[in-house]
């Protein structure tokens, strides 16, 4: 499951300056260490930090900050954004309370990946890669806006599940007012696969005040009251709101939603080819915490045929205001 994390240096520091991008790719068995520090870009005189840090349980945590005041934390960990605060230092990603972080069970919050599979299906729920430790393999500085990007490849875990050589890449991009992100999966074994795949993102919310917007005539399969036999049916609505138990798929939605949050926020979330969307709020199942999350999940539910050397990419990009 998750590589030994046994190092004894709370912080590494790894600031980057424009145009320049610092290959991590044996951050893992290199690492030493190091205190706190960051660095002015040397083309624009602007800080910005890239810094691994030990969050909760001990695990390892990229924090990000931008030029601008805006801020995100990705876990190693599932390689989950559990945190993103835009420059008015409002997170607007919510983490469960029953979330643990013991590197057994995948984080129940934030922005977690569901691959190989979306599920219902053979393998666990929602895939092994939301339950494996990532590697961070590049940071770069664009004028002040870091991006990293995590990598992930087949081992003996996931090969005992899934027996597929394949890489996975998630680059997050970190701006004023937005945190977006892009996944590639690319086969590299000789034979093809096929998976599905989703951003299972937990947005903060009041539940009783959140609409989503942009769904309308979308084929949606409801899974309530059953998941394994979805109810097929249209959506009638031009605005979805969340009385109670939500857990639907909306196939072929559009490339651009619209979340209130409840809270003052409007989210908009941009997709390039991820498919489909998945609106999931447990109300009394989760009575502590349902009253306060919301996911609007990008999903790709039809599954992706992948031939040997080939790549798929999709892009998420969240933005408030
Ligand atoms: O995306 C919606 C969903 O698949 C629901 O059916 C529900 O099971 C939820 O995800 C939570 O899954 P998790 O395993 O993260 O608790």
């Amino acid at each position: 499951m998750a590589a030994s994390l046994s190092f004894a240096t709370l912080f590494a520091a790894f600031p980057s300056t424009s145009n320049t991008s610092r290959r991590l790719q044996s951050w893992n068995s290199t690492r030493s260490g190091g205190t706190v520090s960051a660095t002015m870009n040397q083309k624009t005189d602007t800080p910005s930090w890239v810094k691994v840090a030990e969050g909760h349980g001990g695990l390892h945590k990229v924090c990000v900050s931008s030029v601008h005041g805006s801020e995100a934390e990705i876990y190693l960990f599932g390689a989950c954004v559990t945190s993103w605060k835009p420059s008015n230092g409002k997170d607007l990603l919510f983490v469960r309370p029953d979330a643990v972080f013991d590197a057994k069970k995948p984080i129940s919050g934030g922005i977690p990946h569901c691959f190989p599979q979306f599920g219902p299906g053979v393998l666990q729920q929602h895939g092994f890669a939301r339950n494996i430790e990532w590697s961070l393999l590049d940071s770069d500085n664009n004028g002040g806006e870091p991006v990293v990007t995590l990598e992930l490849k087949d081992g003996l875990y996931s090969r005992s599940m899934w027996d597929f050589g394949f890489q996975a890449l998630y680059k997050v991009k970190l701006s004023a007012k937005g945190l977006s992100t892009a996944l590639t999966i690319k086969n590299t074994d000789k034979k093809p696969f096929s998976f599905t795949t989703a951003l299972h993102t937990y947005f903060r919310a009041s539940i009783s005040g959140v609409s989503v917007k942009g769904l309308k005539g979308c084929k949606t399969l409801n899974k309530d009251p059953d998941p394994v036999n979805p109810v097929e049916s249209t959506e009638e609505r031009d605005v979805v709101t969340f009385p109670g138990f939500v857990d639907c798929v909306y196939l072929d939605a559009p490339d651009e939603l619209q979340l209130e949050n409840g809270l003052g926020d409007t989210i908009t979330i941009r997709n390039t080819n991820w498919p489909d969307a998945v609106l999931w709020n447990p109300h009394k199942q989760m009575e502590a915490s349902y009253r306060d999350f919301v996911c609007v999940e990008n999903a790709q539910i039809g599954k992706v045929q992948l031939e040997s050397g080939k790549s798929w990419v999709a892009e998420q990009h969240i933005s408030s205001s």
